[in-house]
């Protein structure tokens, strides 16, 4: 069987607590399961560019990093990954910037993955390639001879070309995307908007691409196993017992603008203007672990949601509740699913979301005999597959308020018969399917 090269910004080494990110839960998993090769970034900075490539390897794989010197960390992945491509792929436009020499820093990047790539390689490899951080690498490895079959996934949307258009290098990112053997995204949806692209760029005269929908999902059992091992663990009893018996709101995401903070924390506050007799009755658990802190956008939103969280605490609190718990620290996997266990609300409502790892783990989850509701939003991918959610517009704040009324008044029954669905749902399209149908589809698209 020929050998997995996966290749992404960031890897995850193998002993090193994870940073929290949906990527690395996806790329683990089919590392672990295939064993081969994993390719990236330290996520250490270096001024010495000569170091050697580290190798480590560990149950079956070996993971091959290499350090990023300063001005590369700022100009590709501050500058034009995260300032220009994150904002632009998510249609927030407002908060996209772009900077010529952030080009030329991810472009110089992508050239040094290729050449540092390269070596690492044998002949019956199969590379597949993750995420916005790398789309010019497989036009990079062609030129240096690499003839194996290339995969790349985005995980992220990919967005209408009229937004796509923002940026000045909007047909390069088309272009460099048709070098590979199969483009993959997370819905239909993504997957007709690079097409229109593509019809665009080419006015008729596109290449054969080859391109599908591969939606992520979770690893169905092991969350349930983590979520009711965790319940008897000293962590989430202590969380539960600090409920004193009130009913519980969880939300879980990267401290990110994209996840819809700052709106959902408005459509609480407007939730507990309207619903005064529910007021001392619930807790809005928040987890926000921090990334991508030295990003000032990332630091403005969290300044904001301090903000917010203040002002509604202040507001509505009393000597024995706070209607908020907002926390930004990080929590171990298996403790989340706890948290998240017991919470009989679960709320997800992204600006924009690739698919959204945290709306599937809260389903599995939940106790079936029991399970809690799930708020999502329309944006997300994950909506196209979890239709027994509360589905909400994240920007529609009464109806984000409304929803949580009806997520915490919704009958026993209908919450079940709505986790059932979904929960099926998740069964059908696991881990497991999405990258067993990506690495498929490459191999068919190479035979
Ligand atoms: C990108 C796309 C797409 C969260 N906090 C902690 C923690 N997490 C875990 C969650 C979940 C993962 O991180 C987050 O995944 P998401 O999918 O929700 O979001 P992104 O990080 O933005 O992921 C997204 C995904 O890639 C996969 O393709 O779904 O649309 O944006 O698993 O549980 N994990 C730990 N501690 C935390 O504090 N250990």
């Amino acid at each position: 069987m020929s050998r997995l090269v996966c290749v992404s910004n960031r890897i995850t080494l193998p002993r090193r607590t994870a940073a929290p990110g949906g990527l690395a839960v996806g790329v683990l998993a089919a590392m672990r399961d295939n064993g081969g090769l994993w390719f990236g970034w330290s996520g250490e900075l270096s001024a010495d560019t000569t170091a050697p490539t580290a190798i480590t390897e560990r149950d079956g794989v070996r993971y091959a990093t290499i350090d990023l010197t300063q001005m590369q960390y700022d100009r590709y992945y501050k500058g034009f990954c995260n300032t220009s491509l994150w904002p632009l792929f998510h249609y927030l436009s407002d908060r996209f910037r772009y900077d010529h020499e952030w080009h030329d820093g991810y472009l110089a990047v992508n050239r040094l993955f290729a050449a540092r790539l390269a070596p690492l390689l044998e002949p019956g490899d199969r590379i597949w390639v993750h995420d916005y951080h790398l789309i010019p690498l497989a036009r990079e490895l062609r030129a240096l001879g690499v003839t194996q079959p290339i995969g790349f996934f985005l995980h992220i949307p990919f967005p209408h070309i009229e937004v796509l258009r923002l940026l000045p290098v909007a047909a390069e990112i088309i272009r460099d995307l048709t070098h590979y053997d199969l483009v993959g995204f997370q819905t239909e949806a993504d997957e007709r908007s690079f097409r229109a692209g593509l019809a665009r760029v080419y006015a008729g005269d596109a290449p054969r691409v080859r391109t599908g929908a591969f939606p992520i999902g979770i690893d169905v059992d092991a969350v349930i196993a983590e979520a009711g091992a965790a319940m008897r663990t000293d962590p989430v009893r202590r969380m539960i017992g600090g409920l004193l018996g009130r009913r519980l709101m969880i939300g879980v995401d990267r401290l990110d603008y994209s996840k819809g903070l700052v709106e959902r924390f408005s459509a609480y506050q407007r939730f507990l203007e309207r619903n005064a007799e529910l007021r001392r009755k619930l807790i809005y658990l928040q987890i926000a672990p921090l990334s991508r802190d030295d990003i000032q956008a990332y630091s403005q939103i969290r300044q904001a949601l301090e903000q917010a969280t203040g002002r509604t605490n202040g507001r509505f609190a009393d000597t024995d509740w706070t209607p908020i718990r907002y926390l930004n620290k990080n929590f171990p996997h298996g403790t989340l699913m706890g948290f998240m266990r017991a919470a009989q609300v679960g709320i997800v409502t992204p600006l924009r979301d690739g698919m959204n790892l945290v709306a599937k783990e809260f389903v599995a989850a939940q106790d079936p005999a029991d399970p809690g509701a799930l708020i999502l939003s329309s944006l997300a991918g994950a909506a196209h597959e979890l239709d027994g959610a509360v589905i909400v517009n994240p920007y529609d704040l009464r109806g984000v308020a409304q929803a949580v009324a009806a997520a915490f008044a919704m009958p026993l029954a209908e919450r079940q018969q709505r986790h059932a669905a979904m929960l099926a749902a998740l069964r059908r399209r696991d881990l497991h399917a999405w990258y067993r149908g990506f690495l498929g589809a490459i191999d068919a698209a190479r035979p």
